[in-house]
């Protein structure tokens, strides 16, 4: 087995890597990204991820970044986790990597004006009036058409959960975690109720919730708001 150390910080993006590898059940560590102390651009951090970002993941010392590479990596090479459907032809492998690079480049940035306006413009006040309602309206397009492939669910592919469901679960709780409206979408409330039975999704915020009680202890907690 590889020796697995996977960068986090809580409330972000990371949560999907780490619901993969509670999936999996192999044994891995998470190490904290103090994210309020810019410890994502330390000399230290940069030198395994050059971009400052997590989830960042150590296989064997070597970092791996980008949650499409990262959860890509996991499936195939913990394929008894299904953590993909099967695939049997190149296309079929290229629709599910659509799929993730749709969550990471399409969805998350939409998350990001949502959650974290003040990324866009550094007023923070003014961030909120002018970068979330826009963006709301764009999650709101996205949202209605994840919510009709739901309606053949309960998951992204159907019948079986996959880690395309842990980014789903990851964006809702995002944006309904800062007071995005869902009461429009009741297929994806189902589907976020279902990830929430799920062992592994447990396993996953429980490991967060230690995570934040460090930050907090240390003062370095930024709650969503
Ligand atoms: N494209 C990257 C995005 C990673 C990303 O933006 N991570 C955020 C948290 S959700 C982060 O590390 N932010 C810290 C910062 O920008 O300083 C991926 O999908 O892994």
């Amino acid at each position: 087995m590889p020796d697995l150390i996977l960068f986090v910080a809580p409330n972000t993006c990371a949560r999907v890597a780490t619901i993969a590898l509670e999936e999996i059940g192999v044994s891995f560590e998470t190490s904290l990204v103090r994210t309020a102390a810019n410890q994502q651009n330390s000399e230290e951090f940069l030198e395994l991820n050059p971009k400052g970002k997590v989830p960042t993941l150590l296989i064997d010392g070597m970092p791996l970044t980008e949650n499409v590479a990262i959860l890509s990596w996991l499936a195939a090479e913990f394929p008894e986790a299904h953590l993909l459907p099967a695939t049997y032809t190149n296309l079929e492998q290229l629709k599910q990597t659509a799929d993730l690079a749709f969550f990471a480049g399409t969805v998350h940035p939409i998350v990001t004006r949502i959650a974290m306006p003040m990324k866009t413009i550094t007023d923070a006040a003014l961030s909120f009036e002018i970068v979330r309602p826009p963006a709301i309206k764009d999650m709101d397009k996205t949202m209605a058409m994840i919510e009709t492939r739901l309606a053949q669910g309960p998951w992204w592919y159907g019948a079986d959960w996959s880690i395309v469901d842990g980014y789903l679960y990851w964006v809702w709780a995002r944006i309904t975690g800062v007071g995005y409206d869902g009461s429009a979408y009741p297929n994806i409330q189902r589907h976020f109720a279902l990830n929430n039975e799920r062992p592994a999704v447990q396993r996953a915020m429980a490991r967060e919730d230690v995570n934040i009680e460090t930050l907090k202890s240390e003062n370095l907690y930024m709650a969503p708001r």
